[in-house]
């Protein structure tokens, strides 16, 4: 049995102003050839399918006929799990039509037992067991409790998490016994567990605002063969275990992710063994993007050296210097010019970066996050420390329910 495991594809992502169509639909046509060439019988995508809640019909048009051929092509399973960023009541919605194509999909949490699936080879023999958790919201897993603080609700949420983790693999153990107790059982999730490594300005949003809340790997029952985790975007192992994995985003989400090595798992299971052989396979670069920094001299001479490529390079540069941005503009394009070295962010890390008002340097919001606005705003104020931190806390709260809501 051969499954590859994928994660946080971010469909419909754009970067600066760039659309990022070409770079997805690069992505899926080389994992078709490789769910081909491995002769793969299971995929997971473990959540994080779509960037938005609502996206556009080119990124639907893109993963249905992704579906389309990787059935076609002989992949007989495949797995989706919403992540926090996917509209659960978006991707459950064809969900009979997607069955016959022996398409699974969860988008958000449902009874324990309904997330138990059992596959089944074409000659009906079973062949494995997926738990297909998706990302659990607070509502999925507790019941609100009146007054409790924030860091109640986390440690609530936490213990209904591991909760929901437990039931799922009694559900599946249950069934494994009465099937074929050879098979494997595979989880999939998408959390943040601790100790997972992440970069700045992934896009990995804080999933349960203003607690600590990282789930321990222990939550994850014994018996199972393999967790397919999605969530992080830097590909990893967590702790010390081989099979409880992150696969990480295909495409770097961002500069941040530039000189990442992006992968897709490879997680093999010969006849009658429940461990499993567990290969990362490198994700080709479909774009190139490049972070750069540097006084003028320095930015200088590194876009020479890009534009000497002769390819098209999403360039984001930091410079340090005093120079005029009409000015500094004007040398950087007297060397990109007619090149296809594109600047999609230039900031100067010295002036005014982390400062809201104009300083002449672009700043956009999509440089800060919605927490970091609120404390610039709540700094230009004659709010005391006391009255800053108990409208942070609000501030807090209002995220935090905002990314619970559901929105269909
Ligand atoms: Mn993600």
């Amino acid at each position: 049995m051969k499954i590859l495991h994928t994660s946080d594809w971010h469909i419909g992502r754009t970067l600066g102003d760039k659309r990022r169509y070409e770079e997805h639909l690069a992505f899926l046509e080389w994992l078709l050839g490789i769910l081909a060439d491995h002769e793969a019988d299971m995929l997971l995508v473990c959540g994080d399918v779509f960037d938005t809640i609502a996206p556009s019909n080119k990124s639907l048009q893109l993963y249905y006929e992704f579906l389309r051929k990787a059935h076609d092509r002989g992949c007989r399973h495949i797995v989706i799990v919403g992540g926090n960023h996917d509209a659960p009541s978006l991707l459950d919605a064809p969900r009979l039509v997607l069955q016959s194509m022996g398409v699974h999909v969860v988008g958000g949490a449902v009874r324990p037992e309904e997330e138990v699936l059992l596959l089944r080879d074409e000659t009906g023999k079973a062949e494995a067991i997926v738990c297909a958790v998706p990302f659990l919201r607070d509502r999925d897993v507790r019941q609100v409790v009146e007054r409790e603080s924030i860091d109640d609700k986390g440690t609530h949420l936490v213990t209904g998490i591991a909760e929901h983790y437990r039931q799922v693999g009694e559900e599946a153990l249950c069934l494994r016994s009465s099937v074929d107790p050879s098979i494997p059982i595979i989880y999939t999730g998408h959390l943040f567990t601790s100790g997972g490594k992440t970069t700045d300005g992934d896009g990995v949003r804080d999933l349960y605002v203003g607690t600590a809340v990282h789930v321990d790997a222990s939550i994850f029952p014994d018996h199972a063969d393999y967790v397919a985790l999605g969530h992080l975007h830097v590909p990893q192992q967590v702790g010390d275990s081989q099979v409880i994995r992150y696969s990480g985003s295909p495409i770097p989400m961002g500069f941040s992710e530039c000189t990442q090595q992006k992968e897709v798992v490879l997680v093999e299971f010969s006849p009658h063994s429940l461990f499993p052989l567990v290969s990362p396979l490198t994700v080709p670069r479909f774009q190139h993007l490049e972070h750069i920094e540097g006084d003028l001299e320095e930015i200088l001479a590194m876009l020479h050296d890009l534009v000497a490529r002769k390819e098209s390079v999403w360039v984001e540069i930091d410079y340090r210097g005093s120079l005029p941005p009409s000015s500094l503009r004007e040398a950087i394009q007297e060397v990109t010019a007619a090149s296809e070295v594109e600047i999609l962010r230039l900031r100067n890390t010295s002036l005014g970066v982390y400062s809201l008002e104009s300083s002449g340097w672009e700043q956009t919001l999509e440089d800060l996050d919605e927490r970091e606005v609120f404390r610039r705003r709540l700094d230009q104020t004659e709010l005391n420390d006391e009255e800053k931190q108990q409208l942070l806390v609000l501030h807090e709260q209002v995220l935090r329910s905002l990314a619970e809501e559901e929105i269909s």
